[in-house]
Parts: C-alpha cells; structure tokens; sequence
C-alpha cells in the first residue's frame, strides 16, 4: 500500500471522502488522490516522494509558481507581526487601491476570504442596490457554493430553477433563472419579457468551471447593452480569469466594463482572500455606510493580504503574461500535436495562463458541447500521465492552470509525457 493511499484510507475515517473539497477526491477519475507534502515552482511531491508537474496550481491561485521566494518572505514578515487583528490595516488599502488601478470598472472594492463569499455577497449587494430578487446565471458557470448559485435550468425558458444540491430550498432556487451559456438570443427573450425584475446577470467571461470556454464577444456585449437597458448589474466572475487570462482580467481582453467583477484565487496569492467590487454607487449600499450587511473576521487578514500584494506586484513584472501566454500556448500546441500524431479526436485552447483540453475534433462552444466530450478517454489520458508525472486536474470539465516557473523544459517533459499517455490510450 502507498503512503497515498494509507493516507487516503485514515483521511476518510475523519473527514467525509477523505477530502475537503469534493474533487480532490478523484471520483471523476478514479483511483487514490495524491496528499502533497511540498512544492515549489511548477512541480509538487506526494506523500511517496514522487515529484508531479503541477497543471492546477492551487485552482489558479499559483500563478507565480509555488513557494516563490518573494511571497514566502512576505508571509513570513506579516506573520512575524501578528496573525489577525479584526481591526483595519494599511496593508488593506494599498492592496485595494491596487485592485482600483488594475481592474478600472472596480471603483471601490470590498476584501474577503473565499470566491463564494465575494460571489454571495456581490449578489446581495445587486439584489439590495436594485431592489429586485431574479438573479440570470448561465449553466456550466459556477459561482461558489452558495444556494442562490446552486441551481440548474429549470424546465422552460421562464422557468425559474432548481437546486442542483440537497439543502438547498427550492424557495431560494427560484429566485435564480439558468440560460444557456453562449445564446444571446434566449438572453434577449428573457430581457424582453421581465426586463424589469432583473437584479444582476453573473457570467464567467471566460468559463472556468465547464473546462475552459471562451464567451463570444457578441455574447457579452448583448449582456452589457441589455443590462444597461434594463437596470440591471452586470456582473463578471473573474474568479477564475482575474489576473490570469491577462492583468486586467478577461474584461480587458473583452474591452466590457461590468458593474461589478467577483474576484479570488490570484489575489490571495495561495492565500484565503476573495473581493468584489465595482461602481462606487453601488458599492455605497455595503455596510457600515448602506443597508446590506456583509463582514468577516478574517477578511483582509494581514498575512493574506501580503501574499497577494506581492503576488499582484510580480505579475506586473514587464512581460510577465507575454511569457505566461506564449508558455501555455505552447503547452496547448504541444498537446495537440501529440494527439494527433496518435490519432486521438483532441483539441485544446488557452486564454493566458488557463487552458482546456477536449477529447473531441472540434473547440466546444457551449456547455452541452463539452459535456459531450470523451470523458472515459480523458479518465485514462489523466491517469496515463499522473504515472509518468503530470498532474492535470482529476476532472475533464475542469480548466488547467500554467506558472511563470513553467519553463521550456518542463513543458517539453509534459509533452513527451503526453506522447506516452496518447500511446498507452491505443495500446
Ligand atoms: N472549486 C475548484 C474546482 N473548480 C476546486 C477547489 C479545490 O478543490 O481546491
């Protein structure tokens, strides 16, 4: 028995799966989840000392590489001068006036600890600044776990939804209506008919969460002007894209000014901080200065917040997403060269630093196209290259994530890994 797997095996008796969060517990896939022990720049190791190239830094926050020395040292300064003070710091304003200045459809902006809490509260901040309940999402995005978000289509157009989790009321659900991701024409139907009850349309600009998929620029555009025309609060989730498909996020890359943008991952730096924000006269509704709650302990922590300023800083290094763009691009192209060489139905994309691949002949365009994808195959191509020492993420509806420390050579490793691994699914 692996060290792995008598982990894995202890893990469960305490915590259910084994796992604090359901997917790395490797049901998509199949098989023992690796526990890490450490990383450092692209690779991790396991509890058997067997060193992977990492494609899934942290979900996204690794943007940097892990461990890097200038976070590390970061931390370890904050940390030496308190942990947590519930009290405001400095160290909160410079990282919102960077977020201000990085992201300019973010006037002001509101930190706290995961990308459900920022989502969460940016909803009921548009519901309470609009006085309107009917939130739109889009099915294949995700928004965090809380039960408004929870929720897939309902069984027509102007249906509301249904919980996609038990625990969660229906009553909450039907507040929250599923259109199809990618159709402005159903978006434009919907508008027409109850326009006016509308609170906010939250959107992943660039999806994340259904593999990765891009939105067509039409799509968000006809969100922008419907939103506008009607009153309600566009609202990206950029939990995912932010300062990861670009700096400013896939908004700079749209050219679309949201009214309010859900960040997390990146600006935490490998750290729990989350923020939303957005038009300052919509922000003015938050407490203490307006009437929708929202507060956290540890929001804003110290040592978080000096993870993810550093973070922040080294990514505006000059041609710091030139590089990361042209690495993970060629990590795409490698990949599908490998693929075809063996005959495999494969595609694969990137924006950035986050890419997907697909085990069919065609780039999906929207959610019923990628949940049409071989899943069985890339269960297989999964585990074929854990053993030779890539760790992809153990889902095929999930999106990858490259590093600055992404060098040519490791790259190059993971597309000979990717050769084997193609062999090995027609062998
Ligand atoms: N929410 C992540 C998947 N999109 C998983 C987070 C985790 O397991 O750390």
């Amino acid at each position: 028995m692996s060290n792995n797997d008598t982990l894995f095996a202890r893990a469960q008796k305490s915590t259910p799966g084994g796992v604090n969060s359901p997917v790395r517990a490797f049901r998509s896939v199949g098989g023992t989840p690796r526990f890490i022990t450490r990383a450092a720049g692209p690779h991790f190791w396991d509890a058997d000392g067997k060193r992977y190239i990492d494609y899934i830094g942290s979900w996204g926050p690794a943007i940097v590489g892990h461990a890097h020395p200038d976070v590390v040292q970061a931390v370890q300064a904050a940390a030496t001068n308190g942990l947590s003070f519930g009290a405001p710091t400095e160290g909160e304003i410079l990282m919102a006036e960077e977020i201000c200045k990085l992201v300019p459809s973010i006037e002001q902006v509101r930190l706290v600890s995961s990308g459900t809490e920022a989502a969460m509260s940016a909803l009921r901040l548009a519901r309470g600044a609009t006085g309107r309940d009917m939130v739109i999402k889009f099915e294949g995005c995700y928004h965090g776990h809380a039960d408004s978000m929870l929720v897939k289509a309902g069984s027509g157009l102007l249906t509301f939804g249904n919980p996609t989790s038990s625990g969660v009321p229906a009553d909450f659900a039907k507040h929250t209506m599923v259109l199809d991701y990618n159709d402005s024409a159903q978006l434009e139907d919907v508008f027409g008919k109850m326009g006016d009850q509308i609170a906010a349309v939250i959107v992943e600009p660039v999806a994340g969460n259904m593999n990765l998929l891009r939105a067509t620029p039409e799509f968000l555009q006809t969100m922008r002007r419907l939103c506008t025309a009607h009153g309600a609060i566009l609202m990206f989730d950029e939990v995912m894209s932010g300062f990861r498909v670009a700096l400013g996020g896939a908004q700079s890359l749209y050219g679309i000014q949201p009214d309010m943008t859900v960040l997390g991952k990146v600006i935490g730096g490998g750290l729990p901080v989350a923020a939303f924000g957005g038009r300052a006269d919509l922000m003015k509704h938050l407490a203490p200065l307006g009437p929708v709650y929202q507060a956290g302990t540890l929001s804003g922590n110290p040592v978080a917040v000096a993870a993810g300023m550093t973070t922040l800083k080294i990514i505006q290094q000059p041609g710091f997403y030139e590089r990361l763009g042209v690495q993970t691009r060629k990590l795409v192209d490698g990949l599908a060269t490998a693929a075809h060489e063996a005959g495999e139905a494969f595609c694969a994309d990137a924006v950035g630093g986050m890419f997907g691949i697909y085990f069919t002949a065609t780039l999906p365009e929207n959610y019923a196209q990628m949940m049409a994808c071989d899943k069985e195959r890339f269960n297989r191509f999964f585990h074929a290259m854990l053993d030779a020492g890539v760790y992809l993420a153990p889902s095929a509806f999930e999106a990858g994530f490259v590093s600055a420390m992404h060098d040519d050579a490791v790259i190059d490793e993971t597309v000979v890994a990717a050769r084997g691994a193609f062999a090995r699914l027609n062998g």
